[in-house]
């Protein structure tokens, strides 16, 4: 049986990671795979996250399981932190394994509720989109998002590419902080493709992984809350990993908005998908998430170092855009402090992306993404000086 088993093919991104560790140079730099770092280096846990787990240490009297949907306190939360409001009559949702569950659960239910229906996606997306939706024998299209020139969001290529789908398709939008290119709509953007949504049926599904870490917690869910208010169906794929820095507590949620008339339908058959994959979802990670944005100190503190977080990678932005245009003489490098989140695209070729790694110890993801997170005051002279000795 196993025999029959051919290899899968890896994901270049954690792959990267394994090629980094292996690199005996001591001055590289790590680029490579979507995980904040302070200026140190370290991926740190969260203030409010250490002392929400000493709370719970010091309170919790049962490990018995939760329900399948998870703690309904948990899905409460997570829907009022994304939306901003409850919209309890249309709202169902439920826990689950990371952004990446909430995903692979809304995909499904998608193929369950119409198994004609395509998911456009940006050219480029995060990879994993792609990668389970082509397991789910789910079709894809690309709509073009990225201009490669401007290194701004194609939204004239977008709208044009999206002028073909169907009543019934879905369209795969980014909530914020698009991974890989750091290019994002603007609010007028956002208005424009709930309008064709609206005219066209198609349904709206946004993956938001990175909440709090392009412009600040509402301003990051701004897309999302408009479309929310606009179509009357829409799935919102959240994860914690990245905002509460618990990337392997596996904690993100799944959200559906639906007519009222088919919530109770709909909150049964995201309840039936975790059955049939896992059961009961994770809820340590899903207990401090809960804990901490219902608690006014612990919420606080939590969103203090977010805005740390998140000012610092803003600040990382700008300097290495300065140091480029100093360097180059150019403003071409201007979108990097444009672009929001812990990614950008440079937009280079990938024997340029190479010649980084080899020559000068800088790993990037191959498409010339870049992890902002990964940079330090120090390093940024070196990384502007690299990127112009390869001639990007
Ligand atoms: N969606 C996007 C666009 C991402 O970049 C990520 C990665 O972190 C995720 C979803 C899901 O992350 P996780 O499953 O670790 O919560
Ligand atoms: O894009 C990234 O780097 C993050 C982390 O299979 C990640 O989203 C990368 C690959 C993967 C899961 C998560």
């Amino acid at each position: 049986m196993l025999g029959n088993l051919k290899p899968q093919p890896a994901d270049k991104i954690l792959q990267l990671m394994g090629q980094f560790r292996a690199d005996p140079r001591e001055d590289k730099i790590d680029l490579g795979v979507g995980v904040y770092k302070s200026a140190d280096g370290v991926t740190p846990v969260m203030r409010a996250v250490k002392a929400a787990e000493k709370q719970l240490w010091e309170t919790e009297t049962t490990k018995s399981y939760t329900g399948l949907a998870g703690d309904p306190a948990f899905n409460a939360a997570m829907a009022t932190l994304v939306l901003g409001e409850a919209l309890s009559d249309r709202l169902s949702s439920v826990a689950t394994p990371g952004g990446t569950g909430a995903c692979r659960q809304a995909f499904e239910l998608i193929r369950l509720a119409n198994p004609e229906a395509a998911l456009w996606v940006s050219d480029p997306t995060w990879p994993n989109h792609l990668s389970i939706l082509n397991y789910l024998k789910i079709p894809t299209k690309p709509y073009r998002y990225f201009d490669g020139e401007t290194r701004a969001v194609d939204f004239d290529g977008m709208m044009a590419d999206l002028a073909a789908v169907k009543a019934g398709d879905v369209v795969l939008l980014h909530g914020c902080c698009h991974n890989p290119t750091g290019a994002n709509l603007t609010l007028p953007e956002w208005r424009a493709v709930a309008d064709l949504c609206e005219k066209t049926g198609a349904m709206p599904m946004i993956d938001i992984a990175y909440q709090g870490f392009g412009d600040g917690l509402d301003d990051d869910a701004a897309g999302v809350r408009l479309i929310a208010e606009r179509l009357p169906e829409v799935l919102i794929a959240a994860s914690c990993s990245k905002n509460f820095g618990i990337y392997r507590e596996r904690t993100g949620a799944l959200i559906a908005l639906s007519e009222p008339a088919k919530r109770e339908v709909t909150q049964g058959t995201l309840a039936f998908l975790n059955r049939q994959n896992y059961s009961f979802p994770p809820d340590h990670g899903a207990r401090l998430v809960t804990m901490i944005l219902e608690d006014p100190a612990l919420r606080g503190d939590w969103q203090a170092e977010l805005e740390e977080m998140r000012l610092g990678m803003l600040g990382l932005r700008e300097q290495l855009a300065k140091e480029l245009r100093t360097l180059s003489g150019s403003d071409r490098f201007g979108f990097i402090a444009e672009h929001r989140g812990m990614f950008s695209r440079l937009g280079a070729s990938p024997e340029q992306v190479e010649r980084l790694k080899s020559e000068h110890g800088i790993y990037m993801v191959g498409d010339s993404r870049l992890n902002i997170a990964g940079l330090n005051a120090k390093s940024v002279p070196v990384l502007a000086s690299a990127i112009l000795d390869v001639g990007i």
